[in-house]
């Protein structure tokens, strides 16, 4: 069982027990453990068998979710997560999280009137069922009826290039109101998130009412959510995404884009240092304890200069280790996206891909690149008409034959994408891959095996001298599918030993490292190859995302390979 799963068990727990209204500390304890392991880099398996090490140490952990972490790893599941399970049907916990109902209100909706679903619930406050109980009125069940909406709505949750294109758009939109003096995107997309559930605005206009009257007119808009204030308007855009819109002062705008931005996590850990400092951090600013004077928050960077930190990129705002790198004055100099200079994994019409090599290496000279890498899928994939070795030899004949071509603006690599086969061993033969510039190895099929088997797999072609780099290592698809089991901890040690790149597909559906691993490779002195995998020539656009997702491991341009000259990648001259 993964680190993912485990903080998934944990948070599970803390949900059921919170339900059965337990003790609020034990409640946080467990929330807090699986924070703690979920942004792990090692696998907790991997600290548990270390006679030497004990996993009870780590911060946020302790003794008990050590011994439930073991339990976990060795039976798959917990007695008393079982138990509560049976008492608890999953369709109540989901109407915990309705806004304004919560534990107590929820256990009491079940046990009296035996609602256990989303649906129950709505259905209940429309027959005027819900008045009825103690501590229950009319209004209770308007209230939850708006929050029902809002549930819904909640889980669906969408990758961060489609809320990026969504703000945008919003963003053109404003740019037609007059008095707006500024303007951020605040909240999970500008942490660069995977994905996104919904959008955070913040404005600072002369007119509050024309702002809010102008957002609500946008024309892609489904349903106006709520105007509650003077200060707040939300909408609903497509299928119930939401999009929130705060007015702020302009003083307030640096206090107001920190909170707003979160994460939460990161905001209640500065929060607490401040109080150390005997200082109030809130919304509007940050002010002192003794005299409630304000001493700042029209800038960010002043929240965070008033307890004496630099200035934190949002990409790192997640309570990892951010704040020790700011008090040591560590903060890494992130990675951008302009640092790039090629990309080693992309597919054409010989395989699944749409456009021929001169289109995609003209869109690569387009989009700034130095170098390529057409990496083909090989045999194995059948569906995805994969090469075999006589085409692929014809492919990179036909590479060697455009490359005077470009000379002088882009070099581009013989290269594969190699599968890695069920039985283990790679799909073409070593003659053949001995000839590549440049091998990606991935697993594509047999996903399903075991463990022990896959690591073996992927160990294997390590192992192989003429692999350079194993492609979307875990095979996560992000909503679709969970990654396969692997022993993450062993490719890495291989992938040092061997000295082999890994890499970070930036496809928004996998970006795949994702950052706890990417953090974790970095520490290691793996160098990461940020790739986009296109399967046409706009394929190339999704750099972003893998950069979001290298910027929130905290990778600087020297932890990227792919930001390397061409020589120092290969470790050999460049062909040309
Ligand atoms: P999302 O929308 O689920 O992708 O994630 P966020 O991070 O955008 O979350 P959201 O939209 O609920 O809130 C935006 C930020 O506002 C959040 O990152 C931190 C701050 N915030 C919101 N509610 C709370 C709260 O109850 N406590 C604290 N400390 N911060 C909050
Ligand atoms: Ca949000
Ligand atoms: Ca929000
Ligand atoms: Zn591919």
């Amino acid at each position: 069982m993964d680190n993912a799963k485990i903080a998934d068990r944990f948070e599970e727990l803390a949900d059921l027990l919170e339900f059965q209204a337990e003790n609020p500390f034990r409640v946080r304890a467990y929330r807090t453990g699986a924070h703690a392991i979920r942004d792990l880099g090692e696998s907790v398996a991997a600290i548990l068998a270390d006679p030497e090490r004990d996993l009870a140490d780590l911060p946020g952990i302790g003794a008990t979710l050590a011994e439930k972490s073991r339990v976990l790893i060795e039976t798959g599941t917990l007695p008393q997560l079982e138990k509560l399970r049976l008492e608890v049907p999953e369709g109540v916990l989901a109407m915990v999280r309705v806004p304004g109902l919560g534990p107590k209100k929820a256990a009491a909706l079940f046990r009296e009137l035996g609602i256990e679903s989303l649906a129950g619930l709505r259905q209940a406050c429309e027959q005027g069922r819900i008045r009825s109980l103690k501590g229950f009125s009319t209004k209770t069940e308007a209230m939850i009826l708006d929050g029902l909406g809002i549930a819904e709505a909640s889980g669906k949750r969408v990758y961060w290039p489609t809320a990026r294109r969504l703000a945008d758009a919003i963003g053109r939109h404003m740019n037609g109101c007059d008095g707006i003096r500024k303007m951020e995107w605040a909240g999970s997309l500008r942490r660069g998130r995977e994905t996104v559930g919904d959008l955070d605005l913040l404005v600072v206009a002369d007119d509050r009412e024309a702002a809010m009257d102008h957002f609500e007119n946008y024309p892609e808009q489904t349903q106006v959510v709520a105007r509650g204030d003077e200060k707040k308007v939300s909408i609903r855009v497509g299928k119930a995404f939401q999009v929130d819109l705060r007015l702020v002062e302009e003083h307030e705008f640096g206090a107001a884009l920190q909170y707003f931005t979160g994460s939460k996590e990161h905001n209640v850990h500065l929060r607490r240092l401040a109080q150390s400092k005997g200082l109030k951090i809130n919304e509007y600013g940050v002010f002192r304890e003794a005299d409630g004077e304000r001493v700042g928050g029209a800038t960010e960077a002043e929240v965070y200069a008033a307890v004496g930190l630099p200035w934190i990129p949002p990409e790192l705002r997640e309570d990892r280790q951010e704040f020790e790198w700011a008090v040591a004055d560590r903060l890494p100099d992130l990675l951008t996206v302009d640092a790039i200079r090629g990309d080693l994994h992309m597919h054409t019409s010989a395989s699944d891909g749409t456009a021929t090599i001169r289109e995609m290496a003209e869109a690569a000279i387009e989009r700034g690149l130095r170098y390529i890498a057409i990496t083909d899928h090989s045999r194995r994939v059948a569906m995805a008409n994969g090469l075999d070795p006589d085409r692929l030899r014809e492919q990179w004949e036909a590479i060697e034959q455009l490359r005077p071509e470009f000379e002088g603006r882009l070099t581009i690599l013989k290269g594969i994408e190699c599968d890695i086969l069920e039985a283990g061993g790679m799909d073409l033969p070593d003659d053949c891959l001995a000839e590549a510039d440049w091998v990606l190895a991935s697993v594509h099929y047999g996903q399903r095996q075991s463990r022990e088997q896959i690591t073996e797999r992927i160990l294997g072609a390590l192992e192989n001298p003429h692999v350079d780099c194993i492609a979307h290592p875990t095979g996560r698809l992000i909503g679709r599918r969970e990654a396969y089991e692997v022993d993450l901890d062993a490719v890495m040690r291989a992938a040092v030993e061997y000295g082999k790149f890994l890499e970070l597909n930036s496809n928004p559906a996998r970006l795949d490292l994702h950052d706890v691993h990417a953090a974790e490779a970095k520490r290691l002195g793996i160098p990461i190859v940020i790739n986009t995998d296109a399967h046409s020539p706009d394929g190339l656009d999704v750099l972003p995302c893998g950069i979001n997702q290298a910027r929130r491991a905290g990778l600087t341009a020297a932890d990227v390979a792919n930001t390397w000259p061409l020589e120092k990648l290969l470790g050999r001259p460049a062909p040309s």
